[in-house]
C-alpha cells in the first residue's frame, strides 16, 4: 500500500496511526502541502478533492478521506479493532472522531487559513484566534462528551476508559492525537480538558502512536 500524505497533515497522521496499530507496512508518499504538491496533476487526477491522506491500495483503488480509509482498514484487518464491539459502542466511538474530523478540523484546514488571511484579509493574530476558537470550543464539547461516556460507564459498572472509549485506542483516538498535536503547535490553551488529555498520554506511550507522530515521518522538518 502507498499512503500519499503530509506529515504536518492531522488528517493522514490519523491514517498512519491506524496503519502502525495494525502493524501493516506501507510505502510513505510525501506530499508538500505548503508548496501545493497535492495539485500536481499525477496526485489531483486520482483524488477529486485534491486533499492528503490518500491511500492507494495493492489492488489498485484510491481511498480518500482518513476516517474511510480506516475504516477500510479495519474492515480488513480486523485485528487489533479500532471500533468496539456493540452498535451503541460503536456509534459513540464514531461520533467523538466525527467531533474531531467534521466539526473542528474542517474549520482550521490549510485552505480555510489561507482562505481568511489571503482573501479576507485577515492578520496572522486574527487567523490564530479563529484557530484557537474553533479548536478551543471543539475540544470542549469533546471533553463533554467523554464525561457524559464515562458517566454511562461507571453507572453499568465498568472499568473506567483509559483512551477516549475503553482500554485500548479506537478510531476516536486516531483523531484525537493528530488535533492534540495541532492545538499545541498554535499554543491552544489546553487546560480543563482532563479526559481528552488522559487518552492523549494513553496513546502516546504506544510505539504505534510514536511511529505515527510528524517528527518521526520521513518528510518532517522538524
Ligand atoms: N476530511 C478529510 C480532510 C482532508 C484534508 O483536509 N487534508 C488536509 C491536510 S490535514 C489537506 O490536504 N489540506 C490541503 C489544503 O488545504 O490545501 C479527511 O479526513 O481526509
Amino acid at each position: 500500500m502507498k499512503l500519499y500524505n503530509h506529515f504536518r497533515s492531522s488528517a493522514s497522521f490519523r491514517v498512519r496511526v491506524a496503519l502502525e496499530l495494525k502493524g501493516l507496512p506501507y510505502e510513505y508518499v510525501p506530499l508538500h502541502l505548503v508548496r501545493g504538491e497535492h495539485r500536481r496533476t499525477d496526485y489531483a487526477s486520482h483524488v477529486g478533492d485534491a486533499l492528503v491522506p490518500t491511500l492507494e491500495t495493492d489492488d489498485g483503488h484510491w481511498l480518500t478521506q482518513s476516517m474511510a480509509i480506516i475504516e477500510y482498514l479495519d474492515e480488513t484487518h480486523p485485528e487489533p479493532a479500532l471500533l468496539p464491539q456493540g452498535a451503541p459502542a460503536r456509534a459513540q466511538v464514531r461520533a467523538l472522531a466525527q467531533m474531531i474530523a467534521c466539526e473542528i478540523h474542517p474549520l482550521n484546514n490549510l485552505r480555510v487559513l489561507k482562505y481568511l488571511k489571503h482573501d479576507l484579509m485577515l492578520d496572522e493574530s486574527g487567523k490564530d484566534a479563529w484557530y484557537r476558537h474553533w479548536t478551543r470550543s471543539g475540544l470542549e464539547a469533546f471533553e463533554r462528551q467523554l464525561r457524559l461516556l464515562a458517566a454511562e460507564r461507571e453507572a453499568a459498572g465498568l472499568a473506567a476508559s483509559t483512551f477516549c472509549v475503553g482500554r485500548s485506542p479506537t478510531l476516536a483516538d486516531c483523531c484525537l492525537v493528530p488535533q492534540i498535536f495541532n492545538a499545541q503547535r498554535f499554543h491552544v490553551d489546553l487546560e480543563g480538558l482532563d479526559l481528552g488529555m488522559q487518552a492523549f498520554r494513553s496513546c502516546m506511550q504506544l510505539p504505534a502512536f510514536q511511529r505515527a507522530q510528524p517528527s518521526a515521518c520521513p518528510d518532517s522538518e522538524e
